[in-house]
């Protein structure tokens, strides 16, 4: 079905022979200038590394990410982590062939035996999985995107760029966590990326004007952070944005918007906070319909709170009829038993994959399966709390999804992944399709 179980077959080298020889993980930041995780495995002569990113709005259901809640670093240290890493797991790969990736994540997963990863930490499993991934990947010399989806991967994720930051992600008080430009009418990844470069410095500027310079400055993923509360000033200033770097709102560019309702849902009255209003789910509904109509809004996630199946069904149903997708993120967690129960609701039309909510390559590469043969959309996405890695840039075009959510185009640990792509692109040549539409057809 995949590189994970035949990679060896390509015969370029014996794999047979290529043992696991070292690995080692240690201490590094990442973007919020939190610790975080690099791993390097060491194989036939050959090291290759991976790092490990880290949410803010996390998901109930995610893989545990063991930090060592410690005075030092306020607790945020992940020493266990790297212990785990360089004295368990080492011990227990080491001397194993890298044959397959799935063989070693079985492993990596009876080796830690809870059911969310717990014991050695989802953090530490994720990024030895991924820098398994790339170093088999290195050993062949065959790109990484090509090692997991073989000679069909051809197809360029339409991007989701972040722009207005809000909710956990930034300082102001908008409740909806993200306001995404989505340019899927152009024919090329990068003309549509350039062209969002064209809305995001537009939107600078927009943004100067109105509320002045200081809030010029960028949220955790890169987009402004104005002071507004109220979603339909966010969609008009990015539809100005639009307008003003002279691009047409719906056939160049929609919108999206990753609510993360979690955040501001209220369990002890089951009201949702949307600005300085509280909203019962219906009314939230009416008001995503609202801003579908209004606003060319085409991309709706997490619009519920992370339990709520039921209340993502009935917006997934009426937004069909509008031509909108609805995404499952902390709903689902890159989790194959949440999609099963969201599958048998009609949940989702689309969804979200995170490495490292689920913890390892393949059980990621599973959901991705079982997704895209269930007829949804797939957005492979970046933490709030990324490193340099551009492991999910190959990622997404090794699946061949339709869409990568990964920031703003502005801050290093955004930019790896859009430049990435670029490269991807630019070595496919011809071949390269770029996704546009099919995000949403
Ligand atoms: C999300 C993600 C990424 P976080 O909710 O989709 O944008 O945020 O990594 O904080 O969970
Ligand atoms: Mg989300």
């Amino acid at each position: 079905m995949s590189f994970l179980g035949n990679l060896c077959h390509h015969g370029v080298i014996s794999m047979e022979k290529c043992k696991i020889e070292e690995i080692k993980a240690i201490e590094i930041l990442d973007s919020r200038g939190n610790p975080s995780l690099k791993v390097c495995i060491k194989s036939c002569g050959k090291i290759a590394c991976s790092s490990v990113p880290s949410g803010a709005s996390t998901g109930k259901h995610e893989a545990f990410e063991l930090r060592d809640g410690e005075k030092r670093l306020r607790g945020k240290g992940v020493r266990k982590a790297v212990q785990n890493i360089n004295e368990i797991i080492s011990q227990a790969l080491v001397g194993e062939s890298l044959t397959s990736l799935r063989e070693i994540d079985k492993l990596l997963i009876s080796l830690d035996g809870t059911e969310n990863k717990s014991r050695l930490g989802g953090n530490a499993i994720v990024g030895v999985s991924m820098a398994t991934a790339r170093l088999i990947s290195t050993l062949y010399e065959i790109p990484l995107y090509a090692t997991i989806g073989g000679v069909l991967a051809k197809r360029i994720p339409t991007p989701l760029l972040n722009v207005i930051n809000g909710g956990k992600h930034a300082g102001n008080s908008m409740s909806f966590q993200e306001f995404l430009i989505i340019p899927h009418g152009f024919s090329k990844f990068s003309d549509a990326l350039w062209s969002s470069v064209e809305v995001y410095q537009s939107l600078r500027e927009i943004v100067k004007q109105k509320y002045g310079a200081v809030f010029t400055s960028v949220g955790d993923e890169g987009g402004f952070a104005p002071p507004i509360t109220d979603p339909e000033v966010a969609l008009k200033l990015l539809s100005e944005a639009v307008s003003l770097a002279g691009y047409k709102v719906d056939s160049d560019f929609s919108f999206g918007v990753d609510a993360a309702a979690s955040n501001f849902y209220n369990e002890k009255n089951g009201k949702y906070v949307v600005n300085g209003r509280d909203l019962s789910t219906e009314e939230l509904t009416k008001l995503f319909l609202e801003l579908i109509d209004s606003f060319s809004v085409k991309l709706i996630e997490d619009p519920f709170h992370e339990e709520d199946f039921e209340s993502f069904s009935i917006l997934t149903s009426e937004a069909k009829s509008k031509n909108a997708i609805i995404v499952g993120d902390d709903l689902l967690t890159t989790n194959i038993s949440r999609l099963a129960i969201a599958l048998k609701k009609k949940s989702v039309s689309a969804v979200l994959i995170k490495l490292n909510q689920i913890g390892t390559v393949s059980e990621t590469f599973d959901f991705s399966w079982i997704a895209m043969h269930s007829g949804l959309k797939r957005v492979v996405s970046h933490r709030s709390g990324e490193t340099e890695d551009s492991f999910i840039a190959d990622f997404s075009v090794g699946i061949g999804s339709e869409g990568i959510k990964t920031g703003a185009p502005a801050r290093g640990e955004r930019t790896s992944k859009y430049n990435r792509l670029l490269e991807i692109e630019d070595e496919l040549g011809n071949e390269a399709i770029y996704s546009g539409n099919s995000l949403f057809k």
